[in-house]
């Protein structure tokens, strides 16, 4: 069970960390499953396939096919979306090292769910997760996340409703800053197995890496199960479908 302090950040900040949330003998299952349909070797940089960095239609081996289905994250999510929430996996995405690149954290952000590389129905994604299957550290790629700009998201779509089906991305002014505006970025450094759940509408980008280990990025999201319904219906209340 989420604690009060934990949805009070999570409505205020549009993120919470879960640590250790997955089980360890689970995380080294899907550490080998996942290096094994690699056709490589976590620990021999001469086996890396550098082209692949995305996997499409992936699932790991029942009952624990995607991030959605741990079951602290399973219950974390019911406890933030009830029933109004559907959960699936995403693209796994790695970030192989290119330890003589330049790093920077990224200008630019996004938010998922409006084509794209996350491709989820427009407007309706709700929750987002992440984790890595190695633990990654500083510039090592990491997730990049913008901590309250859920509600800069929010206060854009109350003021251009229309757009919620993704039409803002064709709007003449429009640009990232619209949404991560006054925000700071911070870097999801984390051990392998630590989840961070994420606001659909949270702004976010990937990163460099210029580390030596390859950043294996796990990602689930939910949408609305009436999304036809739910996805405009939050203009008065950006909660009102959550169970918070
Ligand atoms: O790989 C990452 O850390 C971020 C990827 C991302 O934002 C996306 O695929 O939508
Ligand atoms: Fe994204």
């Amino acid at each position: 069970m989420l604690t009060d302090k934990q949805i009070d950040s999570f409505k205020d900040d549009g993120f919470l960390i879960l640590e250790n949330a997955i089980d360890q003998d689970l995380l080294s299952s899907w550490q080998t499953e996942f290096w094994y349909a690699l056709g490589a070797k976590f620990e021999d940089d001469q086996t890396w396939p550098r082209d692949q960095t995305f996997i499409s239609r992936w699932r790991f081996t029942p009952p624990y096919p995607n991030i959605s289905t741990i079951p602290v994250v399973q219950s974390a999510a019911h406890d933030l979306g009830g029933d109004n929430f559907f959960g699936g996996g995403g693209a796994p995405i790695i970030k192989w090292p290119s330890p003589n690149a330049e790093w920077s954290i990224p200008m630019s952000s996004h938010i998922d769910g409006y084509g794209g590389p996350a491709q989820h129905p427009a407007g309706g994604l709700t929750l987002g997760a992440t984790m890595y299957l190695h633990d990654v550290e500083e510039k090592g790629g990491g997730f990049i996340y913008r901590p309250g700009t859920h509600l800069n998201v929010h206060r854009y779509f109350r003021q251009h409703p229309e757009h919620i089906d993704g039409s803002f991305l064709d709007a003449d002014d429009w640009n990232h800053t619209k949404f991560s505006h006054g925000s700071k970025p911070v870097e999801f450094v984390a051990a392998a197995g630590t989840v961070l759940l994420w606001h659909g509408f949270l702004s976010h980008n990937g990163s460099t890496n210029v580390k030596s280990s390859p950043r294996i990025g796990i990602f689930g999201r939910w949408h609305y199960t009436k999304l036809q319904e739910m996805r405009y219906d939050i203009l008065d209340d950006l909660w009102k479908h959550w169970s918070i």
